[in-house]
């Protein structure tokens, strides 16, 4: 089956020109010029592309489908998930299968890949949350690299449930130094943390606000400093996920500068969101907002810090650490945000964005005059595919790569709604924000997936991606 997107303008990392693109099955064959080609007549499938941009699919390298947190899960399975992520423009997510204490990292990692597969409506790698470093999880980290996860995270933060201490995350980065896998990092100083909770409970802080206000900018730029020191002691790689402070981001940068191959993501929330407008909104509204790293405040200016960290490359990817929690009760997970109503540390920590991320950062970032067509796409897809091992099968637009496009209108006004999105969760955190700028036709692997409103695809198109060990440093 041959199909022909043409008439639009490729977007890559790199490139934008007007070019016609061929595509036999799964993957892209030509890249021509228009008007240079006879083309449409081999083609199975032509479609029209005038007007609109023609960008590799967005790849989502943080998500947390079904996660179990503060007794409760995140409220899109990987089926329902994916399928969101297709509809906002992104082909590929990164999820995070989960070892718990006293249990295999093998062990966990399997029931995540049980939990995903047959169920995916995009392609999905998987990165493993070392929750017990111990001797047998060092050495099942080999195994778990030659099955294409070669991604390993651990968190500085949540004592007594996923936290390591410095010994457990410095044998850990030593392993993956010697494997050339990816230390993945939650940096927040997890147990000062625990003390400022507890002393904002005595004094009686309950509401949401207090999730923001007692993980200050310094738990999280002093534990991302730690685990920049710790990486160099290990010779290791290091990926700090979810970045919001912009002290952290001056340690990414100085270690950056270094030359150590130190690479940090930030999410839309920490974009877009603050404590001003949405975490001290009134009643229990702000629970929507809460995830860790938390949402900071506005007039510290964290989010100017952020944008020039993308534009500047101090920050390589925007991710969404997609954890949607609902705000009343799900139709089979009961109440969930809810949870934490009277005691702000029981609100489970998470925020949907999986199908929000393409078309925010196009908006914040193209249409607000921050970066330029080719960093939104190297930012939300390709920076991605080239730091996780799957370049350029994946991330770019390319003869020989996955036929994975979105094709995207540019010129569609339109306004983010819960009523709109295809996420399970009962609130939009961009609610009302109007944008430019729509995904219009989604194409998995060759295959027309998303077209509009309609989808198209099935459960069960995604397929596993196995990931190679990081070969990039900078
Ligand atoms: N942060 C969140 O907000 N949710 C899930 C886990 C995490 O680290
Ligand atoms: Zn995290
Ligand atoms: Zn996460």
């Amino acid at each position: 089956m041959k199909t022909l997107i043409s008439g639009g303008t490729v977007v890559t990392a790199i490139d934008t020109v007007p070019a016609d693109v061929l595509i036999d099955g799964e993957v892209i064959i030509a890249i021509g010029a228009p008007g240079t080609h006879t083309w449409a007549d081999e083609a199975d499938k032509v479609i029209d592309a005038t007007g609109k941009y023609v960008v590799p699919g967005g790849i989502d390298p943080h998500t947390h489908m079904e996660l179990p947190f503060g007794g409760t899960y995140a409220s899109d399975t990987f089926e329902t998930g994916t399928r969101a992520a297709a509809f906002g423009g992104t082909t590929m997510i990164i999820d995070f299968a989960v070892q718990v204490k006293g249990e295999s990292l093998i062990g966990g990692f399997d029931t995540w890949m049980e939990k995903a597969e047959g169920n995916c409506a995009i392609d999905y790698g998987m990165h493993m949350i070392a929750g017990d470093i111990n001797e047998q999880s060092l050495a099942d980290m080999d195994i778990l690299i030659d099955r294409g996860c070669t991604s390993f995270k651990l968190f500085m933060a949540y004592p007594g449930v996923f936290y390591s201490d410095d010994g457990d995350i410095l044998r850990a980065m030593q392993k993956a130094a010697d494997t050339d896998a990816m230390i993945m990092m939650h940096a927040e100083n997890g147990m000062a943390i625990d003390v400022l909770r507890e002393q904002a409970l005595a004094r009686g802080e309950t509401d949401p606000v207090h999730h923001s206000l007692t993980r200050p900018a310094s738990t999280e730029s002093e534990a991302v400093h730690r685990a920049i020191v710790l990486s160099e002691l290990a010779g290791a790689h290091l990926y700090v996920v979810h970045m919001s402070a912009k002290e952290a981001l001056e340690e990414i940068a100085e270690a950056r500068d270094k030359g150590l191959p130190v690479f940090a993501e930030t999410c839309p929330q920490y974009l877009f969101l603050s404590v001003e407008d949405h975490v001290s909104a009134d009643g229990f509204e702000g629970a929507k907002y809460v995830c860790s790293t938390p949402i900071r405040k506005r007039e510290e200016g964290h989010q100017d810090a952020l944008w020039m960290g993308l534009a500047t490359n101090d920050l390589q990817v925007v991710s969404t650490d997609h954890c949607p929690f609902c705000m009343d009760d799900h139709p089979i997970l009961g109440t969930q945000k809810r949870l934490g109503e009277g005691d702000f540390t029981k609100i489970p920590n998470g925020l949907p964005g999986v199908e929000d991320r393409f078309q925010l950062i196009y908006q914040g970032g193209v249409v607000e005059g921050r970066i330029d067509l080719n960093r939104w796409i190297e930012l939300t897809s390709t920076a991605a595919a080239k730091i996780f091992g799957m370049y350029p099968k994946k991330g770019t637009i390319a003869v020989g790569t996955d036929a994975d496009i979105v094709i995207f209108d540019p010129e569609a006004e339109w306004t983010k709604s819960v009523a709109q999105h295809h996420m399970d969760v009962d609130y939009s955190p961009y609610e009302g924000k109007e944008v430019k700028g729509r995904v219009d036709t989604v194409l998995l692997r060759g295959n027309v997936i998303v077209d509009g409103d309609e989808y198209l695809g099935a459960k069960g198109d995604g397929e596993y991606v196995p990931r190679a060990r990081v070969s990039i440093n900078h």
